[in-house]
């Protein structure tokens, strides 16, 4: 990249490695379940994860729409944050393609949902309400500052969820990078968890592809699921090939984009004109927002001049930004972003 970008781990190439893998993929028919990468594939995300059985889907929110449409049904409730990428960005689609009813409580700064706000959103038995069906949680948490949720905390609403007979699913989308900066293995934080979607195509840089995991069972509904929503794909061991790589390559080195998100939050720290979020980094994300002082110019307007300088950021708010640190930003990167930052604050 000829650019420093900084807007998502999204934006993250495949690696030379995960290029030639992919080339050299053996194929079949995925839909039959005769496609050896893709079986392979969701096999190691499947012992990954310590559940039974894995599916590979095409992103993050079809991960999150099947795992939702293989728990509930029609006019049955999940519990989700208000600030869940779940409820807030995947357009709605639990509602829109499920029918499933969407029944937000708020989401504590540390990305946690209070055990008695869960508590009280679950319905009595009563034909004026939904069913509650299922607690999602996010880990590590998007809006939440990238936050990890602890293995202590997760198997806490596992035994709540269990104990009024709903099923949990985890948004793991970055569950690695929970796993790198609780030092536990990502297996553990999911132990209580029905099911469990992450992302390959985040930090871990593969092209494309999600992995969905939990039971037998809940795997083979979720493929029908899938297949409803479009998603059975054929000779995709083309696409699993890089996951297969980002496996096996990407998952140990997370702990280099963590060091780098605090290397440019300590600089961001320093420069007059800018405010870092409190704790932040707590991962690869790094937020921050325009000092008062800072008049002149509005987030978007400052991304615009660093974009110019060749650092691209995501303004996500008025005066609020996100930077997110991936393979692609190195330790010299991080630095040549902090000079550009320098320059556009200062006219600021
Ligand atoms: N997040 C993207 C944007 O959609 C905001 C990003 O740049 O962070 N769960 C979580 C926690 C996510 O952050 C995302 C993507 C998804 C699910 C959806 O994954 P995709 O983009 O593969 O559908």
């Amino acid at each position: 990249m000829d650019f420093i970008d900084l807007r998502s781990d999204t934006v993250t190439h495949p690696t030379p490695e995960m290029r030639r893998a992919m080339a050299e993929a053996e194929v079949g028919d995925d839909v039959f379940g005769e496609d050896p990468t893709v079986n392979r594939l969701q096999a190691m995300a499947a012992e990954r994860m310590g559940k039974e059985a894995g599916l590979f889907v095409a992103s993050g929110t079809m991960g999150n729409l099947v795992a939702v449409l293989s728990h509930c049904g029609r006019g049955d409730e999940v519990i989700l944050g208000d600030r869940a990428h779940t409820f807030l960005y995947e357009a709605g689609g639990v509602a829109a393609l499920g029918g499933v009813h969407p029944h937000p409580v708020p989401n504590q700064t540390d990305g946690t949902l209070r055990a008695e706000d869960v508590r009280e959103a679950i319905r009595a038995e009563d034909v004026h309400f939904p069913r509650s069906r299922l607690v999602c949680l996010e880990n590590t948490h998007n809006r939440c500052g990238g936050v990890a949720l602890t293995a202590g905390y997760t198997d806490d609403m596992g035994r709540l969820a269990r104990e009024r007979g709903l099923a949990l699913h985890i948004d793991g989308a970055r569950i690695f990078n929970a796993a790198a900066a609780l030092d536990v293995p990502a297996a553990r934080l999911v132990r209580a968890a029905d099911s469990v979607c992450f992302c390959l195509s985040k930090a871990l840089c593969a092209p494309v592809g999600s992995v969905l995991c939990g039971s037998q069972s809940f795997i083979a509904q979720a493929r029908r699921i899938r297949k409803q929503a479009g998603g059975g794909m054929r000779q995709a061991g083309i696409l699993a090939a890089a996951g297969i790589v980002a496996l096996e390559t990407m998952v140990d080195r997370l702990p280099e984009d963590h060091a780098n998100a605090r290397r440019l939050a300590q600089g961001l720290g320093q420069i007059d004109g800018i405010v870092l979020d409190a704790g932040s980094p707590f991962t690869n994300m790094v937020f921050f927002e325009l000092a008062p002082a800072v008049k002149k110019l509005e987030a978007r307007q400052v991304a615009e001049r660093l974009a110019k300088q060749g650092v691209r950021v995501q303004a996500v708010g008025p005066r609020r930004f996100r930077a997110v640190l991936h393979y692609w930003v190195d330790a010299q990167s991080v630095d040549r972003s902090l000079e550009a930052f320098r320059q556009v604050l200062a006219s600021a």
